[in-house]
């Protein structure tokens, strides 16, 4: 190196210390300083000058972190110190078990409290990194704990890993074990880039994070998102060492290294229990898999007298969530029509326990996912429960297939009235085209009839809507004012009394509003602010009946596809008489007035905000959009007027800011007492 200038040297060794510093800054502690283009500009400098002065770029340079040359295969390297593997534990009781055998073993009294430090349980990698005099000379997998394979340049792509230990004070020898792994924001960015280009998605973080690592071209692995957790320190060569583990991780974050900031240190394994129960409820929040918690004795000391059995050791142990993906058999895969006659297919699982509770069906949503999964009945399946979610089939088992598996074929004929189950160009649901003549339908549109925000018909619940269309006791909605209480007395958990119940609310809804029972009629994608529209818009039932498709498509809020529902719903005499029926049997509304007056509020848009304390919020709601007012959940510059009642917060400070007119509570309830007829 004598034929480089004393400059070139200063300034080479500036800034591959600033370079390892921003990435230090950037990806360990996630506080960048300047931003990438000044990155960017510093590192092209430290590739400027390696370009003039080749025999400069050393292993540890951070141009490094791009990948080299690839490799034939991976050379094999024994661990001096072995990676020790984790016992299990999978309840309290094994927890209380592992501390009690600690006390007995160091003798101490079963009340005394041992220091024990609490990790979450990375579901990546697990990998050793050994640093001479602060460089970091070789990674390597773990393999089975004693020989592992060395993945050296692959790890130098990474980008929080130090290739130089931060600081003066490390230990001349240092290796370091943590895991690798890959966030979920990285996968799902890593996979995004897969679709993309047409590859194969991977299948999770874990499969991803290794696959990466096993990479012979080192180039690719530069570019996938890989990170790590330290988790503790193998050979170390030092004058001293520190006295706790706690301490250690101390220090390996002093040297670079990434420490996952839950790390806690608790006293005794009661407060083991509620670290157990803090991360479960925050496990789904993590940007990372884990699978469990690793618990180890601090105090290093005490770790020494404890030493290990065969290759775990005695002072740690790795308490497991429950899975969250577990194999089962897929005995069978019902149809299920709901009121719009979308067919969804239901997997019928053998039960099994997964992600803390005992799942027996998952949902295959429709024809597309049974094509994409590739299942059939009978096969070994990957079910998959994560936080509250509902169960998902992963995928099936191919090498479980047994002989005589059956490929799901989806029904041309609905399973309740065998009409045809059709699937319009360009949706990927399949409905049964029997409307109301199918069974399932039909319980469905009772269901929803009679349900609160639209008829609101109490006491009939689903239960006894379903008895109700099984017994033939009624076909549609119009059935439901026929009824006798003869036909009711005698069926399931229904006397006397509960059946003069029901026929007395089923008359009581025969009062309603013309939004209510347009919402109630159940027309494809017309809810219940819909309902309110067109009965704004319209006045009454006949005019929604009679109005053209241009007509309707005028309505505000209105699309193409809402309209065209609307109107197909009434070119079907079947709802038509329906109707009929319902009027006759008495149901009835107040026309809403066309004229001006009554929708003083049409065309605004309103905000109610804080806790109303003379009326209930729906009740608001309800008087506004009777007045034409929309009323929206957020203020924007579209937003007419709001309701500031007590508790108002932000809503009420950018209603402010936008200079909004504000009505407090009594403003709101004289304006609508002078409006009232
Ligand atoms: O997060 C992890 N996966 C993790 C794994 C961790 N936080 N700590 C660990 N500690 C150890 C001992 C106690 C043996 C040093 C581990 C592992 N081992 C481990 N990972 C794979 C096998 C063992």
């Amino acid at each position: 190196m004598l034929n480089i200038p004393e400059l070139v040297l200063k300034r080479y060794e500036r800034l591959k210390d600033e370079l390892n510093r921003h990435n230090y800054l950037y990806y360990v502690l996630d506080d960048p300083s300047i931003p990438d283009s000044e990155y960017d500009r510093l590192m092209r400098s430290l590739q400027d000058i390696e370009g003039e002065f080749p025999e400069l770029r050393s292993a540890d340079s951070p141009s490094q972190r791009v990948g080299g040359e690839a490799l034939k295969g991976f050379s094999q390297v024994s661990h001096n110190v072995p990676m020790l593997s984790l016992d299990n534990a999978f309840s309290d009781e094994d927890m209380s078990d592992f501390d009690r055998r600690i006390k007995e073993r160091l003798k101490l009294g079963g009340s005394d409290k041992i220091a024990y430090v609490c990790e979450p349980k990375l579901d990546g990698v697990a990998v050793s990194l050994v640093y001479e005099k602060g460089l970091l000379v070789r990674g390597a997998t773990r393999g089975d704990g004693s020989v592992g394979e060395d993945i050296t340049v692959n790890v130098r792509t990474i980008n929080s890993i130090p290739l130089k230990l931060r600081g003066t004070d490390f230990p001349e020898l240092l290796e370091v074990r943590g895991e690798i792994y890959i966030s979920q924001q990285g996968f799902d960015q890593l996979n995004q880039k897969a679709l993309r280009a047409g590859d194969k998605p991977f299948v999770n973080p874990r499969n991803a994070a290794a696959g990466s690592l096993r990479q012979l071209d080192s180039k690719i692995t530069a570019t996938r998102p890989l990170e790590m957790f330290a988790y503790s320190a193998g050979q170390y060569r030092a004058q001293a060492k520190p006295d706790s583990h706690f301490k250690m991780l101390g220090n390996l974050a002093d040297w670079g290294f990434k420490i996952n900031r839950h790390i806690q240190l608790v006293e005794g394994i009661a407060a083991c229990e509620k670290y157990y129960q803090q991360l479960a409820a925050l496990r789904d929040q993590l940007d990372y898999e884990i699978d469990g918690i690793v618990y180890k004795v601090s105090d290093l000391q005490l770790q020494g007298r404890l030493g290990f059995v065969a290759k775990a050791p005695r002072w740690a142990i790795a308490r497991k969530f429950p899975a969250q993906e577990e194999m089962t058999r897929l005995l069978d895969v019902e149809f299920q029509v709901g009121r719009t006659g979308a067919v969804t297919p239901v997997a019928r699982l053998e039960p099994v326990f997964v992600g803390g509770v005992t799942v027996a069906n998952a949902t295959l949503h429709n024809a597309d996912e049974i094509a994409r999964l590739g299942i059939c009945v009978g096969d070994m399946v990957i079910v998959r429960r994560a936080g509250d979610v509902i169960p998902q089939i992963v995928k099936a088992v191919l090498e479980k297939r047994p002989v005589g598996a059956v490929p799901i074929e989806f029904p041309e004929r609905c399973p309740v009235c065998q009409s045809s189950v059709k699937r319009t160009a360009g949706e990927v649901v399949a409905r049964c085209t029997g409307g109301l003549f199918c069974g399932a339908q039909t319980k469905q549109a009772i269901k929803h009839f009679a349900s609160r925000k639209a008829m609101d018909i109490d006491g009939l619940g689903d239960k006894l809507v379903d008895l109700l269309v099984d017994q033939g006791l009624i076909y549609s909605v119009a059935d439901l004012f026929e009824l006798q209480t003869e036909q009711l007395v005698g069926l399931e958990r229904m006397a006397q009394k509960s059946a003069q119940n029901l026929l007395n609310s089923i008359a009581a809804s025969k009062q309603t509003s013309l939004p209510k029972f347009l919402f109630a009629l159940g027309i494809r994608e017309v809810g219940e602010a819909t309902g309110q529209t067109l009965a704004n818009n319209f006045g009454s039932l006949e005019s929604v009946i009679c109005a053209p498709i241009e007509e309707l498509l005028e309505v505000e809020d209105v699309g193409p596809v809402v309209a065209r529902h609307i109107v197909d719903f009434f070119n079907n005499p079947d709802n038509l008489s329906i109707i009929q029926a319902l009027r006759q049997a008495g149901v009835h509304w107040q026309n809403i007035d066309q004229t001006v007056q009554s929708l003083p509020l049409k065309g605004q848009t309103w905000v109610l905000t804080g806790t109303l304390e003379t009326m209930s919020r729906a009740e608001a709601k309800d008087r506004l959009q009777s007045m034409g007012a929309k009323v929206a959940g957020s203020v924007s510059a579209k937003t007419h007027c709001i309701v500031a009642a007590p508790g108002a917060g932000s809503k009420l400070k950018k209603a402010q800011a936008l200079a909004i007119e504000i009505l407090t509570e009594q403003q709101f309830t004289d304006f609508l007492n002078k409006e009232l007829p």
